[in-house]
């Protein structure tokens, strides 16, 4: 029985297994049923009573042994068969890919740009660096206003600023083609100020412009007013302020009643009931001269807002500087806010 044993232990030691067959094959021939091992148990009541406590320890011994060595060469063999597999399986299905999200500003912008092409605006786009008449002279900004000082402006050389507004583009519009015109601006601007929450060196603007015979202030209202309810629903109402822009005249701030409270009252519209969102007016005959466009026959409007201000607005965002960090877990939340 000693020798038995023995020669099994020398066996299992140096048994050479290269593969999960022989694993297999080590697992039936020693540890199953029929194995060499139950054949010992089996045998062992045949043992002399004063014996069996050695001989006992010495075939547990040897169990043990034999499973570390099967366990061990199990596992070693199934994570080689893993990988093999997972390399060559085709009909795995992929891992599946973060979607995207379109920028709130992006998804403003675009909700602003298809109301007013259903009404026949179309979009333009210019340089973001300026001449001083495209941004300020041909828009009638008279020589010493505070616009054209390096405090508000961000100056590149004696000649070239980047653009305060999208203006300068409508400019070139008119300049450059004739009249009737309906277009759409979007773009960025710059202003030299402190970033903090509620100002930023740079935003986002959409500015639209209608020039063509006998273009009223009505007509401005009217158009305001389409897009205002498309934007923010059939019950908005409009209010027209006075207001100054040097490049329209009359000018005027236009709010809307607060889609927040329905015009009831909230911290939004600061208990008012109006919230202001863009500056319009009707386009100075003097900047229609400037860009060759005859202020006799031809008259239009015009207006501007900020896209941030909106997008804060409609997505309760509280920190302009949101919009430009980029952090993910900001821009996530707009995944399925694209409509
Ligand atoms: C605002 C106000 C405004 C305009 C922009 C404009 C353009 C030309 C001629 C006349 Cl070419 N006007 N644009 C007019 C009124 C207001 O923007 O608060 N923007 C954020």
């Amino acid at each position: 029985m000693r020798d038995r044993i023995k020669n099994l232990l020398d066996k299992i030691e140096q048994v050479n297994i290269e593969n999960a067959e022989q694993a297999e094959q080590f697992r039936l021939e020693f540890l199953s049923k029929k194995g060499e091992l139950n054949n010992l148990f089996a045998d062992f009541k045949n043992v002399l009573n004063e014996d069996k406590k050695e001989i006992g320890a010495l075939i547990n011994q040897l169990k043990e042994k034999g499973q570390a060595k099967y366990e061990n060469l199990k596992e070693a063999f199934a994570s080689n068969n893993a990988e093999e597999e997972n390399k060559d399986d085709y009909t795995k299905p992929g891992y599946p890919y973060q979607l995207g999200a379109l920028h709130p500003l992006m998804i403003t912008r675009q909700s602003i740009i298809s109301i007013f092409e259903r009404i026949g605006f179309t979009v333009a786009s210019g340089p973001e660096i300026e001449d001083d008449w495209h941004n300020f002279s041909a828009l009638n900004f008279p020589e010493n206003h505070p616009a054209r000082d390096m405090q508000d402006t961000f100056f590149i050389n004696e000649k070239f600023a980047l653009r305060t507004h999208t203006s300068s583009v409508q400019v070139r519009l008119m300049e450059n083609g004739k009249p009737p015109f309906r277009s759409l601006m979007p773009g960025r601007v710059y202003r030299n100020e402190a970033i903090s929450a509620r100002a930023h060196c740079f935003f986002h603007q959409v500015e639209g412009l209608y020039i063509d015979k006998n273009v009223s202030f009505a007509d401005m209202k009217q158009t305001l007013l389409y897009f205002s309810k498309e934007m923010f629903g059939e019950q908005t109402k409009i209010r027209l302020r006075p207001s100054y822009f040097p490049f329209t005249e009359p000018s005027a701030e236009m709010d809307v009643s607060c889609f927040i409270c329905n015009a009831k009252g909230c911290n939004v519209c600061k208990y008012s009931g109006w919230v202001e969102i863009m500056g319009c007016g009707m386009v100075d005959p003097a900047v229609l001269q400037n860009c060759g466009i005859d202020a006799n026959q031809y008259s239009g409007f015009a207006f501007g807002m900020g896209i941030e201000r909106i997008a804060m607005l409609k997505y309760r965002v509280n920190d302009l500087r949101l919009f430009s960090e980029n952090d993910v877990r900001f821009l996530k939340q707009f995944q399925a806010a694209d409509e």
